[in-house]
C-alpha cells in the first residue's frame, strides 16, 4: 500500500479506490508497469513523448492535465495515452496523468523541467534534406549545375543556398518540383497564431495598385515532425490546407510526367521543347524561351521521364494586355509559398491548417521539416512556366 501512495502521491481517494479493487500485489504491479517517472528534463522546443503502459484488460482512458498557466501559450496534446509535450518557455511544468479504468481513477503527479538550449537555436533553415526541381527555365542555374554534379551535389548546393540567416534563392521549376528542409529545433504550434513562413520572390504589380497580383507562383507547403526521433524526415507528411484546398478547381493526387528532350539540345527558342502528360488526360509542352538557353530538364537525371504527384492549384496567370505582353499572377488568399511578398501577413503559416492525406484536420504539437513544391502547371506566355522560388524560411516564435 505504501508503494502505491508513493507513486500516486496525489489523492487519498485514490488509495481507497485501489484498496477496494483487488489484492495489493496486482495493484502494485500495475503502477510499476506504467513506466512513467516522477520528473523529466527536456530542452525547450524539443519534443518529449511520454507513453504510459497499460496492462489492464478492461478499457482504460488517459488524460493529461497541464497545470501551469504558461502552457496556455504552449502546445500539449491531451486525452491521449501518449503525451507529446513541447514548450516554448523554460520552467517547471506540473502535469497530472489521470487514468480511468471502469470506476477506478488513478492520478500521477509529474514535473517536466524545461531548460534553455546551448548554443541558442536559429530561427532559420538549418539543413536541406532533398531538392528535386521539375522542368524550368531556372533549372540547372538556381542552383547552378556543373558537369559531373550528382543529385547529392545539387542537394548540397541547395543546402548552402538556403541555410542560415542570409539565404539565397533556388527555383523549383514547374509543377511538382520540390525541396525539403528542416530546423535545429521544433517549430511549436501555438494555438491561434501563425507559426512560420516560407520566403519567396513574389511581388505586386504596379499596374494593379488595388489588386493582390503580380508575380505569384504558389507552392504547396507540407509539414512533418520527427515523431520517430531519428532526426530525418521519414515520418508522415501533412499538407497545409491553404485557401484553395477545399475548392473544386483544386486537383488532389494530380500527377504530371515530363519527357526528357533529345540531346544534344540547341539554345533556340522552342515552343514544343519538353512534352508533358498528366493523369487527367491532358498533354502539352514546356517551351524554351529566348532568355534561358541551358537545358530546362535536370541535367543530373538520367531517366527519360520524370513524374511528380501532388495537389494542383488552378492556373493563376492571365494576360492583362490581351496581346501576350503583360502576364499577371493572381495571388491566393493564404497558405502557400512564393504567393505574396515576404512582408505580407498572408505569407505566414499556421500549423493548425495541417490535414492528413484524406483531408482530415490533424493537431500537431509542432514541426521539424517542411516540403515545398510548385503547385501550378501553367505556361505564362513570355514569362515562361510558373515555378515556385524559395528564398528561405523562418520560425515566427523565436527571434
Ligand atoms: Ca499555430
Ligand atoms: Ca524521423
Ligand atoms: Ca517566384
Amino acid at each position: 500500500m505504501k508503494k502505491i501512495i508513493y507513486i500516486f502521491n496525489f489523492t487519498l481517494l485514490l488509495a481507497s479506490t485501489i484498496s477496494c479493487s483487488g489484492d495489493d500485489s496486482s495493484d502494485t504491479e500495475q503502477t510499476e508497469n506504467i513506466g512513467i517517472n516522477d520528473s523529466y528534463s527536456v530542452n525547450r522546443l524539443k519534443l518529449l513523448t511520454l507513453s504510459p503502459q497499460s496492462t489492464a484488460e478492461s478499457p482504460t482512458t488517459f488524460e493529461w492535465i497541464i497545470q501551469s498557466k504558461t502552457t496556455l501559450k504552449d502546445s500539449v496534446n491531451i486525452k491521449n495515452q501518449q503525451l507529446e509535450f513541447l514548450a516554448l518557455y523554460t520552467g517547471a511544468y506540473p502535469v497530472i496523468l489521470k487514468i480511468t479504468r471502469g470506476n477506478d481513477v488513478f492520478t500521477k503527479q509529474i514535473y517536466i523541467y524545461v531548460t534553455l538550449e546551448t548554443p541558442s537555436y536559429s530561427r532559420y533553415i538549418s539543413k536541406v534534406y532533398d531538392f528535386f526541381p521539375a522542368v524550368g527555365q531556372f533549372t540547372n542555374t538556381l542552383p547552378e549545375w556543373i558537369a559531373g554534379d550528382s543529385r547529392e551535389t545539387m542537394i548540397k548546393k541547395a543546402d548552402q543556398t538556403l541555410t542560415g540567416p542570409n539565404p539565397g534563392m533556388i527555383s523549383l521549376g514547374g509543377f511538382g518540383g520540390y525541396v525539403i528542409f528542416g530546423f535545429d529545433h521544433t517549430i511549436i504550434n501555438i494555438k491561434g497564431k501563425k507559426d512560420f513562413k516560407v520566403l519567396g520572390n513574389a511581388f505586386w504589380s504596379n499596374a494593379l495598385p488595388n489588386e493582390r497580383g503580380g508575380s505569384s507562383e504558389p507552392g504547396i507547403i507540407m509539414v512533418s515532425y520527427d515523431k520517430n526521433k531519428n532526426g530525418i524526415p521519414d515520418d508522415d507528411w501533412f499538407e497545409m490546407a491553404g485557401s484553395e484546398y477545399y475548392k473544386q478547381e483544386t486537383i488532389k493526387n494530380y500527377s504530371l510526367t515530363y519527357y526528357q528532350p533529345q540531346k544534344p539540345e540547341t539554345a533556340e527558342v522552342n515552343p514544343t521543347y519538353i512534352k508533358w502528360m498528366d493523369n487527367q488526360g491532358n498533354t502539352g509542352f514546356k517551351t524554351k524561351n529566348q532568355f534561358h538557353s541551358q537545358s530546362y530538364y535536370p541535367e543530373w537525371v538520367n531517366s527519360s521521364s520524370l513524374t511528380y504527384t501532388g495537389t494542383k492549384l488552378q492556373d493563376n496567370y492571365y494576360d492583362l494586355s490581351g496581346n501576350g505582353t503583360n502576364w499577371i499572377g493572381k495571388s491566393y488568399e493564404f497558405g502557400y509559398a512564393d504567393n505574396v511578398p515576404n512582408d505580407d501577413d498572408a505569407s505566414n503559416i499556421d500549423i493548425d491548417w495541417a490535414v492528413d492525406k484524406y483531408g482530415n484536420k490533424v493537431s500537431l504539437p509542432g514541426i521539424d521539416f517542411i516540403k515545398v513544391y510548385t503547385g501550378v502547371n501553367q505556361e505564362a506566355g513570355n514569362l515562361g512556366e510558373v515555378s515556385t522560388e524559395v528564398t528561405g524560411a523562418y520560425d515566427l516564435h523565436i527571434k
